[in-house]
């Protein structure tokens, strides 16, 4: 070989080894690229309103497919109806009034705990007022040390009071009854105070822990179907479903006759005849509400009813303790002393739901920073009458503006729903009043940022809007939003005969895989 051959050999591999370095270098930078850019993938989260369509687009077509069912599957037909059907239309007037309640001797109000007489309103009759605190004692309330007359205003120091105004006679002219929202601190919580809760190991809080963990707005109108909220509750509804985009479930079924069994069944996931705690004499505190299971993950709870009823009567004794951390059954039983009847509804200037609805706003903002469960139920309005829902409707729909405007559902979880539908009145006996008195109405709303998270347990939510669903469904939903990266709950195993909403419910559930008796069931209903 001569040195020119030679020398051309090495120049060859030479290159020959610059340009294997050189393509492997590429291979090694298309690589990184490549696994750089799944990561950033990965980390890309959707923006809101993409996100959203997308999640929306494949279910929307289904969703909004028309037909003349709500629910159509080979063994469940619910029949779409009209809500002012000609069959019933003459019973119904299409724009009842409001009912309002004579607020002229409403003369006080609360603002920041301090308790004000309104002197554009009491025009100077007032001479001085004063206050009674309102406690819980075992199944009923009293009443605490009178404090001392003011002419002006006070600090109030007690979450439930009673105010009394005197003209200069020192003859009483007006009694006022008002929530005062206290931050309890944990020793005063009901968890604490009853031996039947104890708090969960794992610390609450944890930020961690808040972001995942939806705060829980239970609204419950008294047997109001379905049906009823769409002659009824329109700014409500629309509100819902138009503004918060909120989910309605068209084939929710009741699965008892009234009230009680109903919610025993949302708060307990079981039969209430199944449970022997509900025949306790000393009262229903041992039953495993869902609000205990809350508390175990470090939820301030609330429960308010603007009646002394559900679980207490005449068989049955309320609760011996203090069931949740927030409890207004003794605010309402004392504003409401001496009331007879179940559908009386203005206590001293003011409609009861008014008291519950308000109740429910002051919790929620003041609480927004807690994960907190909280159960508002308005019986008397509605409880008798279909066209009295107007009147909710209207504080309805402004709280929820009110709720959304002020951000504060960005992290909850909103169900309002009914128990059952109306089980009184002239429409009943008709075929679409028998139809409504077993379709209560649910509508579920999370929020935005949750659809992104969470999209398959929402896509299944929407899903399930069609088929064949019962509040035991809504108490295994509110047991898995407190799992919801793990999904055991959804698993039918804990206690369980529904099943969480966030998984899809099949789409041939008969009433009896649903756990409805055939008494109940809408599904192929006729007279
Ligand atoms: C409202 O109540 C006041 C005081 O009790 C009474 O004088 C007045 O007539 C009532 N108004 C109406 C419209 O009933
Ligand atoms: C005081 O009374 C006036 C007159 O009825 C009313 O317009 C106003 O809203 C009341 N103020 C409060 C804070 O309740
Ligand atoms: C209000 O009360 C104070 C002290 O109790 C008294 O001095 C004052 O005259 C009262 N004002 C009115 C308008 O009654
Ligand atoms: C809503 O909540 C999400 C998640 O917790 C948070 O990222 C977002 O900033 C909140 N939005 C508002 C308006 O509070
Ligand atoms: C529902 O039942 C029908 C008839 O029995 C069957 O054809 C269909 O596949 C079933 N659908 C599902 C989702 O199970
Ligand atoms: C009483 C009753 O109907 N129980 C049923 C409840 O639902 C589960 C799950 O479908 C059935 O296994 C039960 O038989």
């Amino acid at each position: 070989m001569d040195i020119t051959k030679i020398r051309l050999f090495r120049i060859v591999r030479r290159k020959y080894f610059l340009y294997l370095c050189v393509s492997v270098c590429v291979w090694i930078a298309f690589l990184i690229g490549t696994t750089l850019r799944l990561n950033t993938k990965k980390e890309y989260t959707f923006r809101k309103k993409e996100y959203v369509s997308r999640c929306y687009l494949e279910v929307l077509s289904e969703f909004t497919k028309r037909t003349g069912f709500l629910v159509e599957s080979e063994v469940c037909k619910i029949p779409r109806v009209n809500p002012f059907d000609q069959s019933i239309k003459d019973l119904l007037p299409y724009d009842p009034q409001t009912s309002l309640c004579n607020d002229s001797n409403l003369l006080t109000y609360v603002d920041n705990n301090i308790l004000y007489i309104n002197f554009t309103k009491s025009r100077n009759q007032v001479g001085y007022c004063s206050y009674e605190p309102i406690y819980y004692i075992s199944n009923s309330f009293k009443l605490g040390k009178i404090s001392g007359n003011f002419n002006k205003s006070v600090r109030v120091t007690d979450e439930f009071i009673k105010v009394q105004c005197f003209d200069s006679f020192n003859k009483v002219i007006a009694k006022n009854f008002h929530t005062v929202f206290f931050k309890k601190k944990s020793n005063q919580k009901a968890a604490d105070v009853r031996k039947h809760v104890v708090y969960g190991q794992n610390k609450p809080n944890t930020d961690n822990h808040r972001e995942s963990r939806l705060n829980v707005l239970l609204i419950m109108i008294e047997s109001t179907s379905r049906i009823n909220s769409v002659r009824y509750l329109r700014k409500t509804r629309k509100y819902l479903l138009e503004k918060l985009d909120a989910t309605e479930l068209l084939g929710y079924n009741k699965v008892a006759l009234n009230t009680r069994p109903n919610m025993a069944a949302l708060l307990t996931g079981d039969f209430l005849e199944h449970l022997s705690c509900f025949n306790d004499k000393e009262g229903v505190d041992k039953c495993p509400f869902i609000w205990k299971e809350f508390s175990k993950f470090g939820y301030t709870t609330h429960y308010g009813q603007d009646a002394k009823c559900t679980f207490y009567s005449k068989d049955m004794s309320g609760f011996k303790y203090q069931p949740t951390d927030y409890y207004d059954q003794p605010f309402h039983d004392a504003n409401q002393q001496g009331t007879k009847h179940i559908f009386n509804f203005c206590f001293n200037g003011k409609s009861s739901s008014e008291y519950v609805n308000e109740r429910m706003f002051n919790l929620v903002s003041n609480l927004k920073d807690d994960p907190f469960f909280s159960l508002s139920m308005h019986i008397r309005m509605t409880h008798d009458s279909l066209t009295r829902a107007v009147t909710i409707d209207k504080l309805l729909s402004r709280t929820l503006q009110r709720l959304h405007k002020n951000s504060l559902l960005n992290n909850t979880f909103l169900a309002l729903f009914g128990d059952h539908g109306i089980r009184s009145g002239k429409v009943r006996p008709t075929f679409i009043g028998q139809l409504e008195e077993r379709l209560p109405m649910m509508f579920m709303y999370v929020p935005p940022w949750f659809k992104n998270k969470y999209c398959s347990y929402f896509k299944n939510l929407r899903t399930n809007a069609r088929r064949l669903t019962t509040h035991f469904d809504t108490h295994s939903t509110l047991l898995h939003l407190l799992d919801l990266d793990n999904n055991q709950h959804g698993k039918n195993t804990y206690r369980q005969k529904g099943i969480s909403l966030f998984n899809e419910i099949p789409m041939n559930r008969s009433c009896q895989d649903a756990n409805i008796s055939s008494k109940w069931c809408a599904c192929n209903f006729h007279l």
